[in-house]
């Protein structure tokens, strides 16, 4: 009991100082493993993908979290997950929330109209943060 509330109390305030360099580091490295997640599910990288843009959902993140693409680009999210099942839904762009997409499945959407549109992931948006951007662009 000690021992943990020593190391808890020694451990906090270096978190409290660094949480975004923290956070951003983290993410980072879930997306690049997410990459490599689906270059082994798929043969080729996610920029590869013909005639879509590719997000990868994996460990409660989107990747990369923000895009910026025309208008009339499809997005396609990927999950490369081992087990965990996401949604997609974004209010903004008038996107009702997909079915899950369990692991190896995904999901697509394409935007028309140009500005800042969130997205979000149902079971995970609220718990895990996991919410995502895609700015559309005048053709
Ligand atoms: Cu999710």
């Amino acid at each position: 009991m000690k021992k943990t509330s020593i190391l808890v109390s020694a451990l906090l305030p270096l978190a409290a100082a660094f949480p975004v360099l923290a956070g951003e580091d983290n993410a980072a490295g879930i997306c690049a493993e997410a990459e490599e997640r689906y270059v082994d599910l798929f043969g080729q990288a996610s920029a590869e993908a013909e005639g879509v843009t590719v997000v990868k959902m994996y460990k409660y993140n989107f990747c990369p979290a923000a895009i910026t693409v025309p208008a009339g680009t499809t997005v396609r999210w990927v999950n490369v997950d081992k087990r965990t099942s996401h949604s997609v839904l974004s209010p903004q762009a008038e996107m009702p929330e997909s079915d899950r997409a369990f692991p190896e499945e995904s999901v697509e959407f394409t935007f028309l109209t140009p500005g800042d549109q969130e997205y979000l992931c149902g079971p995970h948006w609220e718990t895990q943060e996991m919410i995502g951007m895609v700015t559309v662009t005048a053709e």
